[in-house]
């Protein structure tokens, strides 16, 4: 008999889309989209059906396996018992040694949005202090232009798009990357509306686009100063939004007054007359949106062009306003009890030592692989889940050579991903079709019970039960070592996280929200009152709280690096709609065979004698890889690009070629600063056949 079940895709992605998966004799047969969800309407990306073939795929590792010899392959299978006891121990070892846990390690981000993927931090967090990995590798740099302008990172329900009579996509592809907002982008093209695409190569959505705008990567903050600089010129800012909702206006004109238009044209690579034709169709377009991508942020200075394109949603007066404002990533969703951040140390418990002379956590920056060797204690144990590190974060040789020489690495997944290469320890993780969770949708706050649909094959747990699990076996070696609570169900924990939520979302029970379309009561227009939440109570073109970050009060860019004659290419590292992040290695080996490609200009792979469909060397400083080649006339002649994604050949990580190098900030809204994967200079040459 076929039996329909409710799930909702927890991927760290736009859509959180809510799927109907039909499920025969215990197997799952079909996926569809669910066509109740207002959101999405029933549609989902090529991830979303291949999940079908992820979930059987051969690669699924399902028993825990012990690695004698790290990068070796030497994998055994092992029971639950051995591997639980074995890492028990190496943390009662290290507690006894060291006297406190800082010396053990977590490196956990949204592989898994589910709340109850939450029971990991709550766990590590339930031994005593430790360190964490803290900040984002994703959206950091935005975030804080958002709350040094606004003074919070608000935003729009996506569906307030359709209403723009000019959407600018700045940095974004969501043709790709979020392929269910393109239908509101539509819906606004059909009114009449109108888009712009600004982006260093035509992507699916700049080819879908009324106007392209070819811009020199990291230029985007020049190319915003420019078109406020001709909006003022032209007579189109709204001086009464100015008046009366913003702070340094005339700081910022006195600046403008300056800014020279004709350079910005030779830095952006965009003509004078382009720049005013967009700031033109801005300006008089009201109400007009932007949508700032990720892309462009995951630069040196990408806080500071954020902020320099939200002040032209300030200067036009197209804040508070329906079909107006910045569409950026929201920080209010994540409203939650967070029960789990609520686990408490065990008595006596030694740490870091803090400014009042209490002990913390210790915590290191994402990325930052370096740090937990020169820490004091160093790291000796590190946890990975929800992460794939030496596929996504930068300098993917250096994070393999401290993960080498780490004693002891355990990686929770589904597969042996790049990561797992390197651990000691594999634990195979329960996929989301396994487990009942909750998953709550920052981008259009959709908050949905994801129902267990399947039986975990083999010995597959969900992270919350490893946890436990591990809690268990650590008391009964060392009392008192956890606080973290055993054999509790996910029903249990869900019920508690979700608590304080209830009333908002009018119901009494999270079990209540199966088969329905609930969402959080987040205004689908933000900032009405224009009352912003910075120091001044205003939109800040200048905000004085820059200035302890080394920044300049004003929105003013760096200028980004430049290509050298060594390294005269810009490897822009872009999503796939085949992929996520390095997930969903087989869709894309199906849909792109040979893996992935680096896209260059005819005129590029010519003078490096380079034919399509040849593999060709990347390399920098760093390292080197290879692709073959695609030729493109969309991709400039200085722009090499290539789709993240996951690598066949093993050692052929593209981050191999990304220096570790932070955004100018992040760390006001992420406790650390950014990283820039864009800024990355390669060179090329042919691959010699012998
Ligand atoms: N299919 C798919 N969807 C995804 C993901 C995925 O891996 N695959 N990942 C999810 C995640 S984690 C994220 S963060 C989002 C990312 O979603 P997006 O921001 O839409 O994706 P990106 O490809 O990182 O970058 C978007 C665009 O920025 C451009 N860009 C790069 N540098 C610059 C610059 O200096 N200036 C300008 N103007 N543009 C620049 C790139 O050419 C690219 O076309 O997507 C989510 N959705
Ligand atoms: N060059 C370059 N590098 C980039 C970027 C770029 O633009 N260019 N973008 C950056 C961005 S925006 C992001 S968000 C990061 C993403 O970096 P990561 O979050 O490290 O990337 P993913 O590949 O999504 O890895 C998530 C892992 O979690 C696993 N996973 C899924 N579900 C579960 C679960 O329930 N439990 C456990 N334990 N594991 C699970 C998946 O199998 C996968 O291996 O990459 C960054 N890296
Ligand atoms: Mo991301």
């Amino acid at each position: 008999m076929m039996k329909i079940f409710n799930n909702v895709c927890p991927r760290d992605c736009y859509g959180s889309c809510r799927m109907q998966i039909s499920v025969k004799d215990g197997r799952m047969v079909q996926i569809t989209g669910d066509k109740n969800d207002p959101y999405t309407r029933g549609t989902l990306c090529a991830k979303g059906y291949a999940y079908l073939a992820q979930e059987y795929s051969a690669e699924r590792v399902i028993y825990p396996l012990k690695q004698i010899g790290k990068g070796s392959g030497n994998w055994t299978r092992i029971s639950w018992e051995q591997a639980l006891t074995e890492i028990a121990q190496k943390l009662i070892t290290i507690k006894e040694e060291e006297k406190s846990l800082l010396p053990v390690c977590l490196d956990k981000y949204l592989g898994n949005t589910g709340l109850l993927s939450r029971a990991i931090e709550g766990f590590f967090r339930s031994m005593g202090y430790i360190t964490f990995m803290v900040g984002s590798p994703c959206d950091s740099a935005g975030m804080d232009a958002l709350l040094l302008n606004y003074g919070s990172c608000k935003k729009p329900h996506p569906e307030d798009m359709a209403h723009s009579k000019l959407i600018l996509i700045w940095g974004a592809n969501p043709a790709w990357t979020a392929p269910q907002q393109m239908r509101y982008v539509y819906e606004a093209k059909t009114q009449g509306g109108k888009v712009v695409v600004i982006d260093p190569y035509l992507t699916a959505t700049a080819a879908r686009s009324d106007v392209y705008v070819q811009i020199k990567p990291g230029m985007d903050g020049f190319l915003a100063l420019g078109m406020a600089k001709v909006i003022v010129e032209e007579g189109l800012v709204d001086y009464n939004f100015i008046h009366n909702f913003t702070y340094g206006w005339e700081q910022f004109l006195q600046y403008l007054e300056k800014f020279d238009l004709e350079e910005t044209a030779r830095r952006t690579g965009i003509s004078e007359h382009q720049i005013r034709e967009i700031a033109r169709l801005y300006a008089k377009s009201k109400p007009a949106s932007i949508w700032l991508g990720f892309g462009a942020q995951h630069n040196p200075s990408g806080t500071q062009n954020y902020r320099a394109i939200d002040a032209l949603s300030a200067l036009t007066g197209n804040i508070g306003i329906p079909g107006g404002n910045v569409h950026y990533t929201s920080q209010e969703a994540t409203a939650f009890t967070g029960i789990f951040e609520k686990i408490p140390v065990p008595d006596g418990s030694q740490g870091l030592v803090d400014k009042n002379g209490l002990y913390s956590h210790r915590k290191i920056g994402t990325g930052r692989f370096s740090e937990l060797q020169e820490a004091e204690p160093p790291v000796r144990f590190l946890w990975v889940a929800g992460r794939n590190p030496v596929a996504q974060d930068p300098d993917s040789s250096r994070v393999e050579e401290v993960l080498q020489a780490m004693e002891t690495v355990v990686v929770a997944d589904t597969t042996l991903t790049a990561t797992a290469k390197f651990a000691d320890y594999f634990l195979p993780v329960s996929t989301f079709f396994e487990y009942e969770d909750v998953v709550i949708s920052n981008w259009h706050y959709g908050v949905a019970v994801n129902e267990k649909t399947l039986e975990a094959p083999g010995e597959c747990k969900p992270d919350y039960v490893i946890m436990q699990e591990l809690a268990a076996t650590l008391n009964t070696l060392s009392p008192g070592f956890s606080t973290f609570p055993s054999e509790r169900d996910a029903g249990y924990w869900l019920d508690l996280e979700m608590k304080d939520l209830y009333q908002r979302l009018e119901i009494s029970h999270y079990k209540q929200l199966s088969g329905r379309y609930v969402r959080l009561d987040l205004p689908v227009v933000p900032w009405q009152d224009r009352i912003f939440l910075t120091p001044s109570g205003k939109y800040e073109f200048y905000a004085e709280a820059a200035v302890q970050y080394n920044l300049s009060p004003l929105p003013i860019p760096a200028l980004p690096t430049q290509p050298s004659t060594s390294y005269p290419l810009n490897l822009l590292s872009v999503r796939s709609y085949a992929a996520l992040n390095s997930q969903f290695g087989d869709l894309l080996n199906l849909l792109e065979p040979g893996g992935n490609h680096l896209l260059l200009n005819p005129i590029t792979a010519k003078a490096s004698g380079i034919e399509e469909g040849n593999e060709a060397c990347v390399y920098n400083w760093l390292g080197e890889i290879r692709l073959p080649v695609y030729c493109s006339v969309t991709i400039p002649p200085d722009l090499a690009v290539v789709h993240i994604g996951s690598y066949p050949a093993y050692g052929n990580e593209l981050n191999r070629l990304v220096a570790l190098q932070e955004t100018d900030l992040g760390a006001l809204s992420s406790e650390t600063n950014g990283l820039s994967f864009k800024n990355c200079f390669v060179s090329i040459g042919k691959v010699q056949k012998i």
